[in-house]
């Protein structure tokens, strides 16, 4: 036994053998896009994994091997169901016995802008009528510096239990992107921070037998703090470059080549592209959980405020540049025929949450155009006081269009036919330039 390992309390000593012996069963509350792939991995590294959800439906699809999450294998899914590895229940009486819990709930932001806590708060009052000695509680789901010790901890010690000698909290950030393949739940770095180092240590076991790279920090405010900067660092710089685009707009300058040249810098800088603005269950929300957080100490997140705002604004400044483009054809935006191509949050997914091709549409219509779109992955989208579904005759809507407007760039649209039988585009990705397509009457953000 190593030093280290002899300072742990005695249950933290059972459960560590538990994890390593692989006689460990784990719970995984919340069966999304993280906690489905989260429970086929624990299950194919040799635990007992019970999988619980709310939804009936997904529950009933799961028990018969079906899968719902892109990045899950309908093969992967039954096999391990086959082998009792994978169980499923909507009971959290079934996780009465497991010796570990993830809990993979959303954390969405309310129509105040405020986080919403309450998927948190509701399970871990669920979970506290299961708890016993012995068991970890490891919390995934992205949130403010604090949230696990503020709100987690207390329900788990209103059972008597004390955290960190009978008991075992942690954080682990959530790093999945969806869709991805080369990074995935295994590869991927896991942070991990306790509220004790002992819980620290006995979360690391559970994963380390997982996961190829576990990162222990501090505390679970660090590992919270961790995912935030992450995805603080992706909107801002994607806000940053959307600044780009209006400075060079402005100045009649060229952001794509700008952009492109400046990638060519080996070190120093990372590449980001300018957009009709930003999507996503992730990115547009989790740094305002951080200036959230911030506000409650008087102080304020000028960056995430910033880039927020600009990214906010992004769809307005896209159908601006619309408008301006089809005045210098002699057209206006009322009464124009206008096809949007792609409306998911970004190419290649299906997902159209916080997507700004919603936005863009709506600012559309209220411009009275008449408004078309066609996107392979999303059938029907609906927006404040308007639904449309997708176009099935892309080449058709394409044809009868005033001006196609490309909003999500998907790898499978055919862009040399749209750039053919379009009469005017306006290209908010860049994506017909990137293949080598330029025409007078292709327009760029
Ligand atoms: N976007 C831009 N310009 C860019 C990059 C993105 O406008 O240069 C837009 C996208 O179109 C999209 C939004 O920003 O609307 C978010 O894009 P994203 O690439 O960040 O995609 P997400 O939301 O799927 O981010 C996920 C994140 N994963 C998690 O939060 C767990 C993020 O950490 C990943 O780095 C990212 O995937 C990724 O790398 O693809």
């Amino acid at each position: 036994m190593s030093k280290k390992e002899s300072m742990l309390p005695p249950a933290a000593l059972k459960l560590i053998e538990r994890f390593k012996q692989g006689e460990a069963t784990i719970g995984i509350v919340g069966l999304g896009y993280v906690g489905l792939p989260l429970a086929v991995v624990l299950g194919e590294a040799g635990y007992q994994v019970i999988g619980l959800d709310v939804d009936p439906a997904k529950i009933e699809l799961l028990r018969d091997g079906k899968s719902y999450i892109e990045d899950i294998g309908d093969e992967i899914l039954s096999r391990l169901v086959d082998d009792g590895r994978l169980k499923f229940t909507t009971e959290y009486a079934d996780l009465a016995e497991v010796d570990g819990v993830s809990i993979c709930v959303p954390t969405p932001l309310r129509k105040t802008g405020d986080p919403d806590l309450s998927y948190i708060v509701s399970v871990s009052k669920a979970l506290r009528e299961v708890l016993h000695a012995g068991m970890l509680i490891i919390l995934e789901s992205t949130t403010y510096p604090g949230t696990t010790r503020e709100l987690v901890q207390p329900e788990m010690e209103s059972t008597g239990l004390k955290v960190g000698d009978d008991l075992f909290l942690a954080f682990s950030p959530e790093r999945v992107d969806p869709g991805r393949s080369d990074w995935t739940t295994v590869n991927t770095p896991k942070v991990i921070g306790g509220i004790t180092p002992a819980c620290t240590e006995v979360a690391a076991a559970m994963y380390g037998q997982a996961m190829k790279t576990i990162v222990p920090v501090a505390s679970t405010e660090t590992a919270e703090m961790t995912k935030l900067l992450e995805n603080t660092f992706r909107a801002v710089n994607i806000g940053l470059v959307n600044e780009m685009a209006l400075m060079c707009d402005r100045l009649g300058m060229d952001v794509w080549e700008v952009i492109e040249a400046a990638g060519t810098k080996p070190f120093g800088f990372m590449k980001f592209t300018p957009g009709p603005g930003l999507g996503g269950h992730c990115i547009p929300i989790d740094p305002l959980y951080l200036s959230w957080k911030l506000k409650s100490v008087k102080y304020n997140a000028r960056f995430i405020e910033l880039a927020s705002e600009i990214n906010t604004n992004m769809p307005r400044y896209v159908v601006q540049r619309v408008q301006d483009a089809m005045n210098l054809i002699g057209k206006s935006i009322h009464g124009s025929k206008i096809l949007v191509l792609g409306v998911a949050y970004k190419k290649d997914v299906s997902d159209v949450r916080e997507s700004p091709a919603l936005d863009v549409i709506g600012l559309l219509l209220d411009k009275g155009a008449q408004v078309e779109y066609h996107d392979p992955y999303v059938p029907l989208i609906e927006g404040e006081g308007w639904s449309l579904k997708s176009s099935s005759d892309v080449s058709g809507a394409v044809k009868q269009a005033d001006c196609v407007v490309l909003v999500t760039d998907h790898s499978d649209f055919d862009y040399q036919g749209i750039a053919n039988a379009a009469k005017f585009i306006f290209d908010t990705r860049n994506a017909f330039r990137y293949r080598g397509i330029e025409s007078a009457k292709i327009m760029r953000l």
